[in-house]
């Protein structure tokens, strides 16, 4: 029998569009800049920025950067780290990267099946009297094993740092999730739902390594005639601070619009035999909607994500295999030893999609989406098979 397909998209949907605040007051705050003539080294915006995050987070215990990359790589340079980190390759390649241009050694470890977060007893197996730290990626916006990786680090001695890239907004047990381990670092960048065009941010427990930050991203300078450390140039200008302020105003607005649409794919996509959805995270967390992963079984969907992937594309719809190739599979790590056989990651990595996610992406359109996926699958219309993930619901308290 014939299939009915919905046409292909006028115009690209991506897999995120950045939320924009209202130009008119983009433009007063882009005046305020040009009265001030002060563009950049702490000027009156981010100096205004800084305190509405303080008050956003109830701490002044944070620091902003031109970029998360950088954030992360002072942050490890601040902590003075060496040796070996326990850490993902089910991840963006920044989180290794930063690492590695502090000269210590990623050692990866597996992920969870559930929410691809690290896998707490495959980090336990992997520390060796070389290991300094714990570097988890909170991918997605799901919360790692919170409670486990503080049990580990603690029992160790280790420190425990988090890549909160996709976690803004984010809150677990009513806390928010960048007060959780020794320090996270939160990524500003557009296609983040919150962003300040780029940008990022650590926030951290104690309150001395704010000098020590202050100090790396801006050439270590203590006046102008003191150098106190060698640092770099990673400050944040007043135009990305603008950004910032202005998008926060918006961010509750954006996670809910984000909820919508995640709740008509689980709806409609649910159905579809072979398009495995992972389950939301639990009733103590807020989650933000960063992304909208699902993993394809290419037998029960009857055709390979990559298949899927591409397929899509003609429908002008462009999804993204975030993340794959792993970070350990990529030129520049390929020859780092590995112990850990990192299954289930490897696993995730060919089977995972990202649907398109973003607060304008209108609901309808979403369900367009979710016909043109329906009707590609030459198993739609059977008995659904594997839809959810598996998964005990005690299995995913994230405390
Ligand atoms: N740790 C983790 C876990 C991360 O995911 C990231 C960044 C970092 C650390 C580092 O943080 P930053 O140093 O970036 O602050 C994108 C982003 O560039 C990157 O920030 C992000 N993770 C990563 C997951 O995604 P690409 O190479 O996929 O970006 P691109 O240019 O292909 O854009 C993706 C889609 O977004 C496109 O389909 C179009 C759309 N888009 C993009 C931009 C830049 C827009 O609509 N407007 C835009 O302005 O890496």
């Amino acid at each position: 029998m014939m299939k009915f397909m919905p046409k292909p998209f006028e115009n690209p949907i991506n897999v995120t569009r950045p939320f924009l605040p209202p130009l008119a007051n983009f433009t007063a705050g882009l005046e305020e800049i040009w009265a001030n003539a002060w563009l950049t080294n702490n000027g009156p915006v981010i100096k205004r920025y800084q305190k509405k995050l303080s008050d956003y987070f109830g701490t002044d215990n944070l620091c902003l950067f031109n970029n998360g990359t950088l954030a992360l790589q002072i942050a490890l340079q601040g902590l003075r780290l060496s040796g070996e980190v326990i850490t993902t390759p089910f991840t963006f390649v920044a989180t290794t990267h930063a690492l590695y241009w502090n000269k210590i050694r990623p050692v990866f470890v597996d992920i969870e099946p559930e929410h691809y977060t690290l896998d707490p007893a495959k980090v336990e197996a992997a520390i060796t009297p070389w290991t300094t730290a714990i570097l988890a990626v909170h991918v997605y916006g799901y919360p790692c094993r919170l409670r486990e990786l503080a049990d580990i680090a603690w029992r160790h001695k280790l420190l425990l740092l988090y890549d909160a890239a996709h976690a803004f907004g984010v809150t677990v047990a009513g806390r928010s999730i960048g007060s959780y381990g020794d320090l996270s670092m939160f990524s500003f960048h557009a296609t983040k739902l919150y962003h300040s065009l780029e940008g990022g941010m650590l926030m951290f427990g104690d309150p001395g390594l704010k000098k020590i930050f202050d100090y790396l991203k801006n050439f270590g300078f203590e006046n102008e005639l003191e150098v106190v450390m060698a640092g770099t140039n990673a400050k944040m200008n007043e135009v990305q601070a603008l950004m910032g302020l202005q998008v926060l105003d918006h961010l509750e607005g954006i996670i809910s619009r984000r909820k919508q649409i995640d709740a008509v794919y689980r709806s409609r996509l649910a159905t579809i035999p072979g398009v495995c959805i992972p389950e939301l995270p639990p009733a103590n967390v807020h989650y933000n909607h960063a992304y909208f992963p699902i993993e394809i079984d290419a037998g029960e969907f009857g055709m390979s994500r990559d298949d899927l992937y591409a397929a899509l594309q003609k429908y002008n719809v462009f999804a993204r295999r975030y993340f794959y190739p792993l970070v350990s599979d990529f030129a520049c790590y390929r020859s780092l030893s590995i112990t850990d056989p990192l299954t289930t990651a490897k696993q995730v990595a060919r089977r995972i999609l990202t649907l398109p996610i973003y607060d304008s992406l209108a609901l309808p359109d979403v369900e367009r989406i979710c016909d043109i996926i329906q009707q590609l699958s030459p198993a739609a219309g059977q008995k659904p098979l594997s839809n959810s993930k598996d998964i005990p619901v005690s299995a995913v308290t994230a405390v």
